[in-house]
């Protein structure tokens, strides 16, 4: 009987998780730079698909004379990682025991001494997991459960404590399967097109959700709008915020067609979502850029010469300048790695006018040409700035014509990413496609 209803605790504990939408589209992993003492490191985390459940760390480091990595999660002691000395890499996992935005510690020692730093993880069971408890599927296995322990009461102790351990595995399985699937619908957002190319975007009404959101970069909502299936024009906006989870904005002069939407948004306790949608627009005329909104025309998705790394790769801009990307190594699923950015003038010179924009040398978008992924990344890694708290990295100084990204693709694929960076007052938009190996 004890052991009836352990099971059914857990169950229960189960079904309590708190959820909220999701970061990016299909892009749950947080990839980030840190700087511990002396160290830099390259962080990667895989948060688990359902929380209570384990986050995997990947710590890789330039440093030839890092020795040891050790990661602490709220006062749960530390635990050292397993080295792989020769990539200069280390791994392990922390595991999560609810939901919520939690600080990974990590602490790193070498031939330079010892040096600390902390990496955001946000942890959340996703919205796939959410439709599943309210399914009918849900409640068939809590029916199973409870009808399976009555008639195992009646039955030698053994087999009713390996019957109820099934079912409750048998439970978290099917919970895990149905939602690996969680990010492949976002939350979706209504849009209306007033004529004169006023936009207005209604974010699903949830009770007390949206009235806490900050502004991430200067701006409450940032919305990239890409024009389908060829991805030739991407728009990146700023609606303003009427009333909780009411927006407007204006388009600006730009070629019609299809779009999909995706407005991002940081709620107080630094986590993002990602709303998305689909919309119709006719082209705009005489409606100039305002603020830090642009507007980037490229051509369209090249499926003959895609990029999967290591090597340059160049692309032409539409006022001649070029930028040029250079991943690390080759593109890998999962993987972290560096995407090094360059911007050139017609000359193949840097350009001295170079600017931050919005606080930082660069912004990237990164599409799957599929549509299942979207991420809006920055030179500090994959999370809103708010999240990072007092440890923001490559925010500070001076704009540089050199921008380096952390990433990891989340699945092998075609890719298409958008590079944002402004000098002399114009915002450039550079496009490359990227084939992602598994
Ligand atoms: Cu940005």
């Amino acid at each position: 009987m004890r052991r009836g209803l352990i099971c059914v605790a857990l169950l229960l504990a189960a079904v309590l998780v708190t959820v909220r939408g999701n970061a990016h589209v299909g892009a749950p992993d947080v990839y980030v730079k840190a700087a511990a003492g002396p160290y830099q490191l390259l962080v990667s985390v895989h948060p688990p698909v359902v929380v209570p459940g384990s986050a995997s760390i990947d710590v890789r480091t330039q440093d030839a004379g890092v020795t040891a990595v050790s990661v602490e999660l709220s006062g749960g002691g530390w635990q050292p990682l397993q080295a792989f000395a020769k990539e200069q890499l280390f791994t392990g996992g922390v595991w999560i025991s609810s939901s919520g935005a939690w600080q990974v510690r990590i602490r790193v020692s070498g031939d330079r001494g010892a040096g600390e730093t902390s990496v955001p993880v946000p942890a959340t069971t996703g919205a796939g997991a959410r439709r599943f408890l309210f399914s009918p599927l849900f409640w068939l296995l809590v029916l199973a459960l409870v009808a399976g322990g009555w008639f195992a009461i009646r039955l030698p102790n053994k087999r009713y404590a390996v019957g109820a351990t099934v079912l409750v595995a048998g439970y978290f399985v099917v919970l895990l399967v149905w939602s690996s699937g969680r990010d492949a619908s976002a939350p979706t957002m209504a849009v209306s097109l007033e004529p004169g190319g006023r936009l207005e975007i209604l974010l699903p009404r949830r009770e007390g959700d949206l009235g806490d959101l900050i502004n991430d970069h200067g701006h409450l909502m940032h919305l990239f709008a890409v024009r389908e299936p060829e991805m030739d024009v991407l728009l990146h906006l700023h609606p303003a915020q009427i009333s909780a989870g009411r927006f407007e904005a204006r388009l600006p002069s730009m070629a019609g067609g299809a779009f999909k939407l995706y407005a991002d948004v940081v709620h107080r306790d630094g986590t993002l979502e990602t709303f998305t949608a689909q919309a119709g627009f006719p082209a705009q005329t005489g409606h100039a850029l305002a603020g830090d909104d642009s507007v980037g025309v490229v051509p369209g998705i090249s499926r003959t010469a895609p990029i999967s790394g290591p090597g340059m790769t160049s692309v032409r801009l539409m006022d001649g300048y070029r930028m040029t990307l250079e991943p690390g190594s080759a593109l890998h699923a999962r993987t972290g790695q560096l995407l090094r950015f360059t911007l050139l003038d017609a000359e193949g010179s840097p350009p001295a006018d170079m600017q931050l924009y919005m606080g930082m040398s660069a912004h990237a978008a990164v599409f799957k040409s599929d549509g299942t992924v979207f991420a809006h990344i920055h030179p500090a890694g994959t999370l809103p700035m708010a999240a990072y708290g007092g440890s923001v990295m490559d925010m500070s100084g001076a704009p540089s014509r050199e921008v380096s990204f952390p990433f990891g693709f989340p699945s092998a694929g075609a890719y298409r990413v958008f590079l944002e960076m402004k000098h002399g007052n114009i915002i450039e938009t550079g496009a490359f496609d990227l084939k992602v190996l598994p």
